[in-house]
């Protein structure tokens, strides 16, 4: 018997983060007797007085939001992390117990003021404008002397444990490069440094030429399963220049980015038609003034999903004690992605129902 990588266990390597995925395929098949998740799909008001994201309404801390038409950003009134703190330090116990300040800010970002909409349902040119703010905020927080990075990402859907369905995101902005980032960058730079490229060039290279995990292309963008996914329909959405960080963008680039946001999403929320929930968040470089040639963003969407709209991955037990592990294969998530349309199915539903 031979080894074949679509049955047999096998180990994959992520050059990002320098880590491996434990990929089990034959396991793909088993039954579930366990936790089922209820489908929260409510037809929701375009606006909703009870929001605290909704145009004109007033937030928990008596603030009252703008009549904002698109976007809209505001400093989030629980914020994790803090701007004006005194700093410290502990080091002790031969290094035992160390402890840093952590200076920074957090923003809570509206995408629509439509409380009904998702990122799916809305227009490319609504997504452009989040694009757009994407930029602002990274531009603007970046500059302060201070803030070393920022971190874009969006958590969706109740599984998620997203507080609200408006269409929203966050931006936490802080002194120190976060643990993911930093792990992608140190090897992001080992990489430039012996080969002169982004490993991300190289990388999307060999997988537009392969084809088995790319799930949307345009112009400017790719959209694939990495080798290396660990959430079941785990994707990324790379850009083809290498371009360091989202205000790199060109006015072209930033159109297809919002374009493949929503395909990819579109593709997502078809897959077992219900809101596909994820965390998804743009990679960049750090805002600590340099430059960063060894950067290529991207954005990664960890959807927790896996056979069903209503059965979850749960990362535990050999997960957590052990090692990330799944069962689908990449090729076999994304060949499950890419066959879904580009037209939403709620709006094949309308269409029918109008017919
Ligand atoms: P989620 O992305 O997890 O839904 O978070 C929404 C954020 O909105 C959450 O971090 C903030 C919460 O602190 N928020 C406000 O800033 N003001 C409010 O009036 C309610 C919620």
């Amino acid at each position: 018997m031979e080894f074949n990588f679509e049955d047999h266990p096998h180990r994959r390597y992520n050059p990002l983060t320098n880590e491996w995925v434990q990929v089990s395929p034959h396991r793909a098949k088993r039954p579930w007797q366990g936790q089922v998740e209820k489908v929260d799909e409510e037809q929701r008001p375009e606006h909703d007085p009870n929001c605290y994201l909704c145009a004109g309404n007033t937030r928990i801390n008596g603030e009252v939001n703008p009549d904002y038409k698109d976007t809209f950003a505001f400093q989030n009134d629980f914020a994790a992390l803090l701007e004006e703190i005194p700093s410290g330090e502990v080091n002790e116990g031969n290094g035992l117990f160390k402890a840093k300040s952590e200076r920074g800010l957090c923003k809570v970002i509206c995408f629509s003021p439509r409380h009904d909409l998702t990122i799916p349902e809305m227009d490319v040119d609504g997504i452009r404008k989040v694009v757009d703010l994407w930029c602002k905020e990274y531009a603007e927080l970046g500059a302060r002397d201070y803030i070393n990075y920022v971190q874009i990402f969006e958590n969706k859907g109740a599984v998620m444990g997203c507080s609200n369905p408006h269409p929203h995101g966050q931006v936490w902005a802080q002194e120190s490069l976060p643990l993911e980032p930093e792990k992608k960058q140190a090897n992001q730079l080992a990489y430039f440094d012996k080969n002169g490229k982004t490993m991300l060039s190289d990388y999307i290279a060999d997988e537009l030429k392969q084809g088995t995990r790319v799930v949307y292309e345009n112009e400017h963008f790719v959209a694939l399963v990495p080798y290396w996914a660990v959430w079941p329909f785990e994707t990324m959405i790379v850009p083809k220049r290498a371009v360091a960080r989202v205000t790199d963008l060109t006015e072209e680039e930033r159109d297809a980015l919002a374009d493949a946001y929503k395909s990819l999403t579109v593709k997502y929320d078809n897959i077992f038609q219900v809101s596909f929930p994820y965390s998804a968040g743009i990679h960049q470089a750090p805002t600590d003034g340099e430059d960063h040639p060894e950067w290529h963003m991207h954005m990664t969407f960890y959807p927790p999903l896996l056979r069903s709209a209503t059965v979850k991955k749960f990362m535990v037990g050999y997960e957590m004690l052990a090692n990330a592990q799944r069962d689908i294969t990449a090729e076999t998530a994304a060949a499950r992605i890419r066959e879904q349309s580009l037209t939403h199915y709620k709006s094949t539903v309308l269409e029918e129902e109008n017919r």
